[in-house]
């Protein structure tokens, strides 16, 4: 049993962490940047120990500044949200050193996935399906055309082993855009990753993005929780997510819950975590790449299943064991993520300091925020502010109220994505569940 757990994040996560160990009976410890000493983390905390200046290299990257504050509060385990040092295996394994739990999973799990050449490789063993393609590293620009020419067809993706996330990517769609699109994934995995390392997969035109969440505990037991739809980015960054999927129907979602399950036993998954797949208009389904952390979105799961993810993740670290069996949408939730951006301007970062805020409620909504009437928005992390989430019997329910909820949210002092969720709301196609992951390359702002 933990006494005391540190939150190693900020924001609406800490919070959401704090909240669930107040409820398990367990103090916990915030930590802080200088630029966030006045954020609501550190009031929720029962305990608050400043980590260093608002770079998050110098605070909440710093694994240092981290292990003295385990250290001098007497921290059991760390629980690090999402991003920031979730996925860090150095972390997990330094804090395994000290002899304080990670919420999370193990360095080796954290390494199986981290590299996605590795991480194919255990899924083609274990029978998850994958997007055809070179199978290993690219060794040469007339290898990647001798393959993509004779073997995969084009249009093909390059991708960084060591990337994720959509960065360094390079779709080729004819043999004469090779050698660029080489020479620049290369380049950018370099600078990004400090591993050039590329490889090739066939690329699936207009795919969905639809994700399986799962949990799995120490005693080899591993379930899957359903799906979420993340089809609606932009640049990579989700906006908006929802369980159910509209897309899937009771055949797939059983088949790619099989396919989660089968890639989280590969590499003995303890731990939430969730595994994304590309799902094409045959409703064909590739595996993509497992996050082995806490998401952002993970609250439209705990909506539709009635389930609390964080005291699950927190109780699989203590030791306990899991029910094994899965769990199926029995209601609709849509998440809209409220960001301090422009939606009118490029949706260009808006730091600076709320001056008026009301917040929705009523039947059906949560919303999950750190943000207050006089809050300054700090400009050195990301701009997430809020998240907003409707909950009905059906989706169509659910977007009427997220419309509701949206209308009556007053955020003034920045400039926030409520107007676009507000027309996203209204559009007959996204009304209509006719969205891939494409549909906002085309999304116009009124
Ligand atoms: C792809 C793909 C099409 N074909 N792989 C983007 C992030 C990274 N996780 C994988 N990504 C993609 N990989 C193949 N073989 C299209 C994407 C992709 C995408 C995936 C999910 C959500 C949004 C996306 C937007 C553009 C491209």
């Amino acid at each position: 049993m933990f006494k005391k757990v540190l939150i190693a994040n900020r924001g609406e996560i800490a919070l959401r962490v704090i909240r669930t160990c107040r409820e398990m009976g367990i103090q916990t410890i915030a930590v802080y940047s200088t630029a966030d000493k006045d954020s609501l983390h550190v009031k929720f905390a029962d305990e608050a120990v400043c980590i260093g200046r608002p770079q998050s290299a110098d605070s909440y990257l710093n694994i240092q500044h981290i292990m003295a504050a385990a250290e001098i509060t007497n921290a059991d385990a760390i629980h690090p949200g999402y991003g920031f040092l979730a996925e860090n295996a150095k972390f997990s394994q330094i804090c395994q050193e000290h002899g304080i739990k990670f919420i999370g999973p193990t360095p080796a799990m954290i390494h199986g996935m981290g590299d996605k050449i590795t991480a194919k490789e255990t899924m083609i063993k274990a029978g998850v399906p994958v997007v055809p393609g070179s199978g290993g590293l690219l060794k040469s620009v007339e290898e990647a055309k001798l393959l993509a020419k004779e073997k995969v067809g084009y249009p093909v993706i390059l991708k960084a082993t060591a990337g994720g996330g959509g960065k360094g990517m390079r779709i080729v769609w004819d043999e004469s855009e090779m050698e660029k699109a080489y020479e620049t994934a290369k380049m950018e995995a370099a600078a990004s990753f400090k591993n050039d390392g590329i490889y090739m997969e066939k690329y699936v035109e207009e795919p969905h993005h639809i994700e399986i969440q799962i949990a799995g505990d120490q005693y080899g037991n591993v379930c899957h929780l359903s799906e979420r739809d993340c089809s609606i980015q932009r640049r990579h960054q989700k906006l908006v997510e929802e369980s159910p999927s509209p897309f899937m129907t009771p055949e797939l979602r059983e088949k790619m819950g099989a396919a989660a399950i089968k890639a989280a036993a590969a590499i003995n998954y303890e731990s939430v975590g969730t595994v994304e797949f590309l799902v094409d208009k045959n409703r064909d389904f590739y595996f993509m790449e497992m996050n082995t952390r806490i998401q952002v979105e993970h609250c439209v799961t705990e909506e539709v299943i009635n389930f609390d993810l964080i005291k699950e993740q927190i109780k699989i670290a203590m030791g306990e064991k899991i029910s094994g069996q899965n769990y199926f949408p029995e209601m609709h939730a849509i998440e809209c993520r409220i960001n301090a951006e422009d939606p009118y301007n490029d949706f260009r970062p808006s730091p600076g300091k709320i001056t008026e805020l009301n917040t929705p409620g009523g039947h059906g909504v949560r919303v999950d925020s750190h943000v207050y009437a006089g809050y300054v928005i700090p400009p050195y992390y990301d701009s997430m502010i809020s998240k907003l989430i409707a909950i009905a019997r059906t989706r169509e329910e659910a977007i009427h109220t997220m419309y509701r909820a949206l209308s009556e949210y007053v955020i003034e002092g920045v400039k926030t994505t409520i107007p676009f969720h507000l027309q996203l709301m209204q559009n007959e196609d996204f009304i209509n569940g006719n969205f891939t992951t494409k549909f906002l390359e085309t999304f116009k702002m009124k």
